[in-house]
Formats: C-alpha cells, sequence, structure tokens
C-alpha cells in the first residue's frame, strides 16, 4: 500500500477529524469545516460520524476509481468520505453479521437525498453480481427516480426537495449480496397538490408529465401541454427551473418504472390518476341558495369531470353528486345535503390530495414488491440488513404549520436517539476495551419529546382529543386547550400563558415550541383539519366504484359492505406510532452517521456563510458530539495500525515488528517518551487522551520518515 494512502493529516487541508481539534470550540470546528470546504473537502470527521457540507457544485469524488480506493479500508486510511461510512458499515454487517443503519440529518437543501443516493451507488458497487442480484440493485436505484418524481418538488430551499420521509432497508444474502429492499415512506406532504408557497412547485411529476409525454399519451389522458392550463400548477410563478429538465426526467421516470417492474397497464393507470388529480383542480363549483334555505352548489362547467369520469371509469352522476353533497346520517336516516361552494371547493381539494398521496404510497408498496419478487430461490441464512433513513430535517419557516410542528417532532426523536446512541456507542467501546467511562454531561431533550407526544397530556393527545370532541370545536379551542394543560411546561409559549401573556412577537393564534434546535412559532391554523384527514365518504364510495382498478384500490373504505362505524386514526397519532416503530428499527441496529450542512441559502458553489452553519452546527448537536467524544480519550488506533504507521519512531519496530502488536505500541511509546498518563491500554486498540500527542507523534513520524527518504537517496546516488 503506498503510504500516502496513509497520511491521515498531510493529504488534508484543517484537520479531518474534529476530535483532534484543540481547544474544541465552535469557532474552530467551523473554521476547520470552512478551510476544508474551500479546498473541496466537503466531508470531516467526528470520529466516526461524517460531517457533509453541501457544495452545490459536482466535485470528482464519487467516481469508480474513488469507489475502489475506498474498498475494503479502514475508516481513517483515507481523506473523510460517506464510501467510507457505507464501506465500514457494509463490512460490519457482511462480516461481523451485525444489522446497520445509516441516520442522514440535517437541512432542507443539505444533500440528504444525495448522500444516500451516494451510499446506495457504494454498496451496489462493491457487492456481488449475478443476474438476480444485478436486478435487484437495478431496481433498488431506479426505485429513486421514481419516488422523486412522485415525492419531491421544487421549493425555496430545494429545487428538488423530498416531500416526504423515507427509510429504506436494503437486504442482504450471507455473502453480502443484495437480495430486496424494503421502502417506509413517512408523511407525505400531501398538501402541496392543491397549494403552494410563491416561487414553489408542485410534485414534479405533473409537469414531467405535461412537458415529457408525447401528443398520443397527453391526447388519451385528455391533457393540454399547458401549465396554465390547470390551477393546480399555475398561481406558482415559478414553472420552468434551470436546474430540472422535466422532459428528460419524464423519460428517465418512465424508464425506472419499467425497470422496477411496473407493466405497460400499471403505468397507464399512474399517469390516469396523475391527470386526474391536476383536472380535479379545474372543478369549480357555483354557489346557490336553496329554496328551503340551505346552501348549495352546482358544477360550473361539466367537461372536467366527464373526462376525469372517462379516465377513472366512473359513472358521471355518481363524481358529480359526491363533488356537491354529502351524506349525512340522522338517527339512523340518511340524508344528501348540499355543499356550499367552498364546502365542495374543499371536499375537491380533499379528494385531489388523498388520492395522490395513497397513489403514492402504492407506488412504494409496488416497489417493495417488485424488489421482493426478483429473487425466486431465496438463499438460505438469515438475511442481514442495512437501513438508509434520509428524512426531511428541523424546519423553521416564516409560517410554521401542523406539517413543520410534526417534522420536528420527528426530529427531537432522532436527535434523541443520536444523544443516546452515540453516548451509549461511546460507552460501550470503554467498556469492550476495558476502559473506565467518563460521563459527560449533554442536554437530554426527553423533555420535549414528553411534551409533544406524552399519551393524555401530551399536544399530540390535545389535538387528537379536540378532534374527537363533539361540539364546537375549532383551533382556538385546541389552542386554549394547550394554554391549560402546557402552562407550566418550561418548552411550551403561548399569549394565553401568563409567561408569555406579554409577549408582542408571538401571534396570539400561536404556541411556540422551545426545540432543542431552536424556537419555533407555530400557528394552529389547519391543525384540527389537518389532524382530521377526513374524506367524505360519498367521495370514497364514488372512487371505490370506478372500474378504474388502481384507483378502487386506493380508496378500500369505499366498499359499502365494509363501512366501519370505526374513525379512522388521526394524521398525528398515524404518525407518532410510525416514528414509534421507527425508533425501535433504529434502535435495534447499529448506528452510522451523517450529518449534512447547508453551506448557503443561494443554492451557491464555494459560498460558505459562517453564520448560517454555525446555526446548523448548534441544532445538530455537533460540538456536544465532539467533546462527548473526547470525554475520555481524543484518539483510538488498531494495534497493528498503529505499529505500521509509527514503527519508523522506534529502532525496536524498524523496519519491520514481527512481535505481538500491543507490545510494538509499547516500544514505540517508550521510544517516543510518552507519558504514561497520555494513554491507555485496551484490548484492542491504544488510547490516547490528548490530540496534542499525537500531533507530536505525527510531527516526528514526518521528520522521520524526510530522514529516512534523505538517506536513501545518499545510497541510491552512492550506487550510481
Ligand atoms: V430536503 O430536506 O429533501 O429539501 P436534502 O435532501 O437534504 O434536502 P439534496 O440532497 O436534495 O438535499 O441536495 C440539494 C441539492 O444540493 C442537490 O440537488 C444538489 O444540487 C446539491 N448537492 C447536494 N449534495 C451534493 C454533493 N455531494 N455534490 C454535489 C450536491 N452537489
Ligand atoms: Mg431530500
Amino acid at each position: 500500500m503506498a503510504l500516502h494512502k496513509l497520511e491521515l493529516f498531510e493529504n488534508n487541508i484543517g484537520v479531518s477529524d474534529a476530535v483532534l481539534l484543540e481547544p474544541i470550540e465552535e469557532e474552530g470546528f467551523i473554521e476547520n469545516l470552512k478551510k476544508r470546504f474551500h479546498h473541496e473537502q466537503i466531508y470531516t470527521y467526528i470520529g466516526t460520524v461524517v460531517v457533509s457540507v453541501n457544495p452545490y457544485r459536482k466535485l470528482p469524488l464519487y467516481t469508480d476509481d474513488v469507489i475502489f480506493e475506498y474498498k475494503s479500508r479502514n475508516i481513517y486510511e483515507l481523506p473523510p468520505h460517506v464510501y467510507a461510512i457505507a464501506d465500514d458499515a457494509y463490512r460490519s454487517m457482511r462480516d461481523k453479521n451485525l444489522d446497520q443503519c445509516i441516520i442522514i440529518s440535517g437541512e432542507s437543501g443539505a444533500g440528504k437525498t444525495e448522500a444516500s443516493k451516494v451510499i446506495m451507488q457504494y454498496v451496489a458497487a462493491v457487492s456481488g453480481k449475478g443476474q438476480d442480484i444485478d436486478k435487484v440493485k437495478e431496481q433498488l436505484l431506479q426505485s429513486n427516480p421514481v419516488l422523486e418524481a412522485f415525492g419531491n418538488a421544487k421549493t425555496n430551499k430545494n429545487d428538488n426537495s423530498s416531500r416526504f420521509g423515507k427509510y429504506m432497508d436494503i437486504e442482504f444474502d450471507y455473502k453480502g449480496d443484495p437480495i430486496g429492499g424494503l421502502i417506509t415512506n413517512y408523511l407525505h406532504e400531501k398538501s402541496r397538490v392543491a397549494v403552494h408557497a410563491d416561487g414553489e412547485r408542485s410534485f414534479h411529476i405533473f409537469y414531467q408529465l405535461l412537458i415529457g409525454a408525447d401528443n398520443n399519451l397527453l391526447q388519451s389522458l385528455k391533457l393540454r401541454k399547458n401549465y396554465e392550463s390547470y390551477n393546480f400548477l399555475k398561481h406558482s410563478g415559478s414553472i420552468e427551473v434551470d436546474t430540472i429538465d422535466d422532459k428528460q426526467d419524464f423519460q428517465v421516470t418512465k424508464r425506472a418504472m419499467e425497470v422496477i417492474g411496473f407493466s405497460p397497464e400499471e403505468v397507464r393507470g399512474v399517469f390516469e390518476l396523475v391527470a386526474s388529480v391536476l383536472k380535479l383542480g379545474n372543478v369549480e363549483f357555483v354557489g346557490q341558495s336553496n329554496m328551503d334555505g340551505t346552501d348549495g352548489c352546482q358544477l360550473k362547467e361539466s367537461y372536467e369531470v366527464e373526462e376525469i369520469c372517462d379516465l377513472l371509469k366512473c359513472q358521471y352522476e355518481v363524481l358529480q353528486a359526491a363533488l356537491t353533497e354529502k351524506t349525512v346520517e340522522t338517527r339512523g336516516d340518511k340524508v344528501k345535503v348540499g355543499l356550499s361552494g367552498a364546502g365542495a371547493a374543499y371536499a375537491r381539494d380533499a379528494l385531489a390530495k388523498a388520492m395522490y398521496s395513497r397513489l403514492f404510497s402504492w407506488l412504494v408498496r409496488k416497489i417493495n414488491d417488485s424488489i421482493q419478487k426478483t429473487i425466486m430461490v431465496r438463499t438460505p441464512g438469515k438475511k442481514k440488513v442495512m437501513g438508509v433513513l434520509d428524512i426531511y430535517g428541523f424546519e423553521i419557516f416564516e409560517s410554521n404549520s401542523f406539517e413543520q410542528f410534526i417534522i420536528n417532532y420527528c426530529n427531537e426523536k432522532l436527535q434523541q436517539i443520536f444523544i443516546e446512541l452515540t453516548l451509549k456507542e461511546e460507552q460501550e467501546e470503554y467498556i469492550r476495551e476495558g476502559i473506565e467511562w467518563i460521563h459527560v454531561d449533554y442536554f437530554d431533550n426527553s423533555v420535549i419529546c414528553d411534551l409533544i407526544e406524552k399519551s393524555n397530556v401530551g399536544i399530540l393527545a390535545m389535538l387528537d382529543e379536540e378532534c374527537l370532541r363533539p361540539g364546537n370545536v375549532t383551533d382556538t379551542t385546541f389552542l386554549n386547550k394547550l394554554n391549560q394543560t402546557c402552562c407550566e411546561h418550561p418548552h411550551f409559549e403561548s399569549r394565553g400563558t401568563k409567561k408569555a401573556r406579554s409577549d408582542k412577537s408571538l401571534p396570539h393564534d400561536s404556541f411556540r415550541l422551545r426545540h432543542y434546535a431552536g424556537e419555533v412559532v407555530y400557528k394552529v391554523d389547519g391543525f384540527l383539519e389537518k389532524n382530521n384527514d377526513l374524506l367524505f365518504r360519498d367521495l370514497s364510495q364514488a372512487m371505490y366504484q370506478c372500474q378504474h382498478s388502481l384507483c378502487k384500490d386506493l380508496f378500500p373504505e369505499g366498499d359499502p359492505d365494509k363501512i366501519s362505524l370505526k374513525r379512522p386514526p388521526t394524521a398525528g397519532s398515524q404518525f407518532k406510532v410510525s416514528v414509534a416503530e421507527l425508533m425501535k428499527n433504529l434502535l435495534s441496529k447499529n448506528p452510522n452517521y451523517i450529518r449534512c450542512i447547508k453551506p448557503n441559502e443561494q443554492k451557491r458553489a464555494r459560498v460558505f456563510e459562517e453564520h448560517l452553519v454555525r446555526h446548523q452546527v448548534r441544532y445538530l448537536g455537533l460540538m456536544e458530539n465532539v467533546r462527548v467524544r473526547r470525554a475520555g480519550y481524543a484518539f483510538r488506533q488498531l494495534y497493528p495500525q498503529f505499529v505500521y504507521r509509527y514503527k519508523m519512531l522506534s529502532a525496536a519496530t524498524w523496519p519491520n515488528w514481527y512481535g505481538v502488536p500491543k507490545d510494538g505500541v509499547k516500544e514505540i511509546l517508550i521510544a517516543q517518551d510518552i507519558s504514561s498518563d497520555e494513554y491507555t491500554f485496551g484490548k484492542t486498540k491504544l488510547f490516547v487522551r490528548n490530540p496534542r500527542t499525537l500531533f507530536d507523534l505525527e510531527e516526528r513520524r514526518r521528520d522521520r520518515m524526510h530522514y529516512l527518504a534523505t538517506v536513501v537517496q545518499k545510497i541510491y546516488r552512492g550506487w550510481h
């Protein structure tokens, strides 16, 4: 192995492991990231955690040659890279039978999704080959363009923002070859179907379809090649995006669907649903007052609904009635009640959102099924698993709603396990190596998790209670309830409580949570409705009656024979359950972390804004992470590696040491006169307390290497 490959420090700008910073201070940490960023070194370690700063430009870091360099190498041998973490995780899984998970976090646009793709690319490249295995790999890789087309959108933060959380288990056989995969999706932001902020877009697939489909397909879907024709798309003022080629992406999406195993009929069925959603947005109503004084409405025009009915093979009368009326049950009698114009528009949007988000979940299920089917004959033995979590980061917008509340709750939970696992992992390493553990103080955010999720008294429970309570319940009554229940909580504030009554920065219709990552003000507007997530039964029944098999499948509750009186679980409680499952899953695996940082808001290359980075460093808890890692021993290295690296520093170990590696380490430490307070011997590793000791060793190594090179040169010249 060429020596330069072993260089931990010389080839790197700044320090490649922040644990070696001296002193450990935020300024120095950020300065180090910045220095490295400007030298194309976007990755830095904190122990085994990778910190990644988004370069916003293509760097030559992901070629086959680089993959080859990192394959089967020890993590500190080469400069930090996601490949190194992926390789370490992959090998521990394959060789030590330890299931792994890679948790990628960071704010929107920080590079999480790109990092997850880099991991998948690496695993696909280094694992085995074979007809079925290659097919599984291709299916796993091709699931990305499909999920991105339907689940990502341009936002003001990121042109390709994932609007859903994704956890993917890649399954391997005992040899370490991929044999399957299982994707779980979390909270798809379906409200985007109907509305999005200025400068943002809806999901990519709508634009891809309109601009990328040929005339035949467009005609058969009854679509016009013009975004302006569609209410759900036209209001954004941001249709064309420089970094996106919708036309080409459409071909990529279609091909990916084929590779995964969607039949032509299924692909067509999917596009028919997408077209129907777009058309639903154009359905308009004219309100009317009925003779009996009640509200009612009519379709403004019938042709959009007719076209939807053609696409979904639905009876016009059924859909038209379901869009303008609802059935109410009073004392066992069913009565049809007309909807007001606004009520019908609300129901229409609810249907469009339900159709699209259920279609998305169906796509995920279909991808999972196809991948599972690929390997017909399973190899015996327990499968091994590597999970990759790419989930929305902490969000603070100018106006924060239910979605941000849920997303930030998820991040609180992830932070909780990050703390628990990094500390636990560190502690376990000390126990494994037989070294005394030193306690480190850190902020335990379980108090905030409790505030949100605790049964009966948490915010989610209050919200559910209000959603289920009969009578006049509104977002305001929900806020009042919170004020009563949470007023004493140190992380909750609202104008309705004593402690924040005169806080003018807090609007009356909002509450503030002091998250571990910062304070967020949530506007309660829409909390009840979004949590209720109800679709009028008439609409689900209309969809179930469609002869379009996919559409029918998406609305099983519309089956009149299976009418359930039980209320479906609320969005909040469903999310709580899925987050709990996710945490359980992650805790059962060996964790690896990638912490992504966004260097500027303008998505520009070579721009590193310190204040922005500082904020992220704080809320990702990176300094705490460094301190935990440094609490006892800053640096550790396996005995054989240590001897290999520093063998020139002792006459006993140079040029080769054939004895027990630990004894070789002792020889080197004695020869260099290193105080015994400075290090301790674990079972397999040497632990060094102070990074300065390591720097000194490095310096002496460099001098010694230089000296040896000069001697060799002299001898060589003497010979010639
Ligand atoms: V969000 O929470 O889904 O809105 P992510 O996933 O954190 O967000 P993403 O991976 O989509 O961000 O990265 C945003 C953009 O940054 C990408 O579209 C790339 O243009 C750019 N990026 C991110 N990582 C890299 C990289 N390693 N090299 C080059 C990158 N460009
Ligand atoms: Mg993403």
